[in-house]
């Protein structure tokens, strides 16, 4: 009887924490600070209106997540290295990826390697290179960060980054299907709704947002979800390995992205890409168009640029491991 007593004791004991590690602790510790909460739910991921890699559009189910509001800034940053020391791979190598409009008058058609240059000691203090600083722009985002840069934040402050899915996810703010985070219109054409870049990319920059290069996080309307910069400002690394053909073989929950082994870039075979979302203010309507919530580009996970930061997300899964430990 002493024996089915304790047994049936133990047995309520253990469901007691249970619910409460489900249910009350992480209660108490929801909506941590400027991160919104997103519900689990489905949608409809890519687009047939975009580029080849965004086809087909699929539906994805996804379980609920916090996501930053804003991108990670300079000055959290600058925190994430006073408390561990942290340097990042651009400062290591010494130089990394700063854009600059080629001259005008080409007669040539231009491409990346007229506008990326290799500057010397340019890096997440010195964004345009050595004669930069970050002063007065501690919240702008974070540029010159690596994808293992951008990890080591997050895991810093027990955060993940988002996978493609739940970017997108996010990004769309509840608007299925339709082409930008505030709806079909191209409003950004005649509207600051988000930093990108006015007139014709590469040479011309109209700047009528009122930002040449990155704006402090938050200058524009947040999307529904209440994120802001989700689009435009600064292209954000996520999770995923990059493949041009993911979403003909994703799965349906949760998607992670392929294998490191079965990443490629067609214009780059051989070196395994993860995935950049959300455009820059570098992204404009004759160009790239990364602005669009569909939009994916593959990026070399050891470059760096003045145009590419990050957020974080926390999964459930890590919020357990975290009560756990
Ligand atoms: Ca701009
Ligand atoms: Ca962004």
């Amino acid at each position: 009887m002493n024996n089915l007593k304790q047994c049936s004791l133990g047995v309520i004991c253990i469901l007691g924490i249970m619910f409460v590690d489900r249910y009350l602790f992480i209660e108490t510790i929801a909506d941590p600070e400027n991160m919104i909460w997103i519900e689990s739910g489905s949608y409809v991921m890519g687009s047939d209106k975009g580029m080849p890699d965004e086809f087909p559009p699929h539906e994805v189910n996804l379980t609920g997540f916090w996501i930053d509001k804003y991108e990670v800034t300079n000055q959290e940053f600058q925190e994430f290295v006073t408390n561990t020391g942290y340097v990042t791979f651009s400062e290591t190598i010494e130089d990394s990826l700063v854009f600059k409009s080629p001259e005008q008058n080409q007669t040539r058609r231009l491409g990346p390697l007229d506008w990326w240059n290799l500057v010397t000691n340019a890096d997440w203090r010195r964004p345009q290179g050595p004669e930069d600083s970050i002063d007065g722009k501690a919240d702008h985002p974070v540029v010159h960060v690596t994808f293992d840069d951008a990890l080591a934040y997050c895991d810093w402050i027990t955060k993940e980054l988002p996978t493609e899915a739940q970017f997108e996810f996010a990004a769309r703010g509840g608007r299925d299907q339709e082409i930008y985070s505030w709806g079909n219109e191209p409003l950004h054409r005649n509207q600051a709704i988000t930093n990108n870049w006015q007139g014709s990319f590469p040479i011309e920059n109209k700047v009528s947002d009122g930002y040449r290069t990155t704006a402090p996080v938050g200058s524009f309307p947040s999307n529904d979800y209440g994120l802001f910069d989700i689009t435009g400002n600064v292209w954000e690394w996520v999770s995923d390995w990059y493949h041009p053909r993911y979403y003909e073989m994703s799965s349906a929950n949760n998607p992670q992205g392929v294998k490191m082994e079965d990443s490629i870039d067609p214009a780059e075979p051989g070196l395994a890409k993860r995935s950049i979302r959300g455009g820059s203010f570098l992204c404009s309507d004759n160009y790239c168009t990364g602005f669009r919530v569909s939009a994916r580009m593959p990026a070399d996970p050891n470059s760096s640029t003045n145009h590419t930061g990050f957020r974080c997300v926390r999964n459930l899964s890590r919020l357990t491991h975290v009560i756990h430990q």
